[in-house]
């Protein structure tokens, strides 16, 4: 003890004539304010009045988007001694969450926050307006624009890559489930119980009896179908039921040739992406909605535990883009007009978000800015009814490449096609995608009065329908803590506190306020429909387990704007089509931009396959105009 206090003293002594290695006004303060998926926990350390460095030690916020914020503000704040910075566009509640701590941790210290509210020294500076010369240029950094832009640049071509927010990823950042392929390997390995899908599929067909490309389809299946049943070997689909189901979920308004080109390609994109980066592993198989057999390809964790794709996809897509030299990115600067000579789409005009103009001089563009669903505006023009709807968008997606690329003549298809997705949680004013991949794993909706009412895994459409029609216009979806212990994904739903929870169906009726007798006699119920592999009140062909293990979890959940289906005319090319029915020179698109790929409703799982396959179709498409 006396040894311990003698040596206190020499280390007091040390301090005040400043011997040891750290000056003796330095402190160490923490803070703690609310991000978007939890609370966010700050270290700052001071000098005086100088911050030395802002360290973000706990977050849960999301890879690829809220990541950003947290690498780029803590340097911001201390390169400008500020915290009055702007939020990097696209993750603007990580961004404030940041900031908000830091001045929970300055207060701490004594400090007042407001002396540190000044304006960035750096965002008054002016910018240059500045001059582009590459062979391709695209626009927008979502999961097409990414594509194209490494498939071009792998072919040679120089690649100027605009992002209008301060992230890239767009929409593709915020998917959960995964991406539809079909006939892969990858399916071989689970083994074949969807009979009940694919013959409720062939029934389907007789409901489009004009509908040429869906009755050759069907006639196919049905003949491929027999095959199989004669010897059932392997996991059975093909390359026709992935058509079918694509052209039956879009209400046949899809175009074929279109649904044929992103259906053929993707086992090979699929073998793509993990070319690309052996780290890209999607081989997790499971059933999603409108699909006759499990055909979406799930990243998973080193536990087996499924994650989200979007989250786990983007992150390594750009960290390809920032490997290859011959493609530069620039965020924050939004694309304005198409530059066309001769009738040849030859660059594009941007502006900086500090007001300068960027000139871009290119054999050709590339537009992959993704669809309008966080435009509220253009969403109440085509669709009234939707007006001021929550959405799952990315606050990026406003359907600036349609405008822009409608001025120059492109045709458009199918706008009014505005996808709901059934089961968005709000949490705050966030409407957070809550995956199709619950369902497809097992999980039921029940409305307020504790009863089933549709079948779950249906399309999206009809679900959303069946959803407008309950009390209050919500569900209650359940999973119980067998489908929480395998997924990475529900495990962050309950942690994000979007879940409530219950050790019996009883308390978790009570939980939800709904009645406990009808609750539990409905859990009862659908257990034994998965025992039976039947479902007598609503037809769900797809069981996974029963819903028996404590405890039980319920997200309220509702109708969200989710995906727009319409979008520029493009051939399979990816080349875009003017209003006359011609070609654009010079002029590509894809991705959620386009339209004609899903028709009136798009399955899930399709969008991943969609930015993966037409992204390298249009990368290519411009790297060989470009020569
Ligand atoms: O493709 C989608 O939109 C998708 C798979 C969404 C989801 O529910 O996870």
């Amino acid at each position: 003890m006396k040894k311990t206090l003698s040596l206190l003293l020499v280390f007091a002594l040390m301090l005040t004539l400043g011997v040891v290695g750290f000056a003796a006004d330095e402190q160490t303060l923490n803070g703690a304010a609310d991000g978007r998926n939890g609370p966010i926990e700050v270290e700052v350390v001071m000098v005086g009045d100088e911050i030395v460095s802002v360290t973000v030690v706990s977050q849960s916020e999301t890879d690829g988007i809220g990541s950003v914020a947290i690498t780029e503000i803590p340097a911001a704040i201390v390169d400008e001694q500020s915290i009055l910075l702007d939020a990097v566009s696209g993750a603007t509640v990580t961004s404030e969450g940041i900031l908000a701590a830091v001045a929970a941790a300055l207060k701490s210290g004594g400090y007042d926050p407001a002396d540190f509210e000044v304006a960035a020294e750096a965002s008054e500076e002016a910018e240059t307006d500045v001059l582009y010369d590459v062979d391709v240029v695209v626009v927008g950094a979502g999961g097409a624009g990414m594509t194209a832009a490494i498939t071009a640049a792998d072919a040679g071509r120089t690649v100027l890559l605009l992002e209008s927010q301060g992230i890239v990823g767009g929409n593709s950042a915020r998917s959960t489930g995964g991406m539809n392929a079909a006939p892969t390997e990858w399916q071989q390995a689970n083994e074949f119980g969807e009979s009940a899908g694919v013959e409720s599929t062939l029934k389907k067909v007789e409901n489009f009896p004009d509908n040429k490309r869906i009755q050759e389809l069907g006639e196919i299946v049905a003949k491929q179908w027999e095959e199989y049943q004669a010897n059932p070997e392997g996991y059975f689909d093909s390359s026709e039921l992935f058509q079918l189901d694509t052209l039956l979920g879009g209400g046949g308004l899809n175009d074929p040739s279109l649904v044929n080109r992103l259906v053929e390609n993707s086992p090979d994109a699929i073998a793509w992406l993990g070319e690309l980066d052996p780290q890209i592993v999607l081989h997790n198989v499971a059933a999603f909605g409108g699909a006759s057999v499990k055909r979406i390809h799930r990243p998973v964790d080193e536990n087996g535990k499924t994650l989200s794709v979007g989250a786990y996809v983007v992150p390594l897509l750009k960290e390809n883009l920032d490997k290859r030299g011959n493609i530069e990115l620039l965020t924050n600067t939004t694309a304005t007009r198409i530059l066309m000579d001769n009738g040849a789409a030859v660059g594009v005009v941007a502006e900086t978000a500090k007001g300068a103009t960027v000139t871009v001089n290119a054999k050709a563009v590339v537009i992959t800015t993704g669809g309008f669903g966080a435009n509220n505006d253009m969403i109440a023009s085509l669709r009234p009814e939707l007006d001021g709807f929550i959405t799952t968008n990315s606050p990026g997606i406003q359907g600036q490449g349609i405008v822009m690329a409608q001025a120059v003549g492109a045709d458009t298809v199918d706008m009014e096609q505005i996808q709901l997705h059934p089961t968005v949680h709000v949490q705050g004013s966030d409407a957070v995608l809550i995956t199709e991949g619950l369902r497809g794993d097992g999980a039921i909706l029940v409305n307020q009065e504790g009863e089933r009412f549709f079948d779950e895994v249906s399309t999206r459409d009809k679900v959303s329908n069946a959803e407008f029609a309950q009390t209050g216009g919500y569900a209650w979806l359940i999973v119980d803590s067998r489908m929480s212990d395998a997924s990475n994904v529900i495990q962050g739903y309950i942690n994000k506190g979007y879940a409530e929870t219950g050790e019996t169906y009883e308390e978790l009726a009570k939980a939800i306020g709904a009645p406990a007798d009808a609750f539990a006699a409905t859990m009862e119920k659908w257990n034994a429909c998965v025992e039976a592999k039947e479902d007598a009140d609503f037809g769900r062909v797809s069981f996974a387990n029963p819903l028996d293990q404590a405890p039980y979890y319920a997200i309220k959940v509702q109708p969200g704007i989710h995906h727009t289906m319409g979008g520029i005319k493009i051939n399979e090319d990816a080349q875009v089509i003017d209003t006359e029915g011609n070609v654009i020179a010079g002029l590509f698109a894809a991705g959620e931009v386009t339209g004609g790929v899903h028709g009136n409703n798009r399955l899930g799982g399709n969008a991943v396959a969609d930015f993966t396959i037409f992204g390298r179709i249009a990368g290519t498409s411009a790297a060989d105009y470009a020569k």
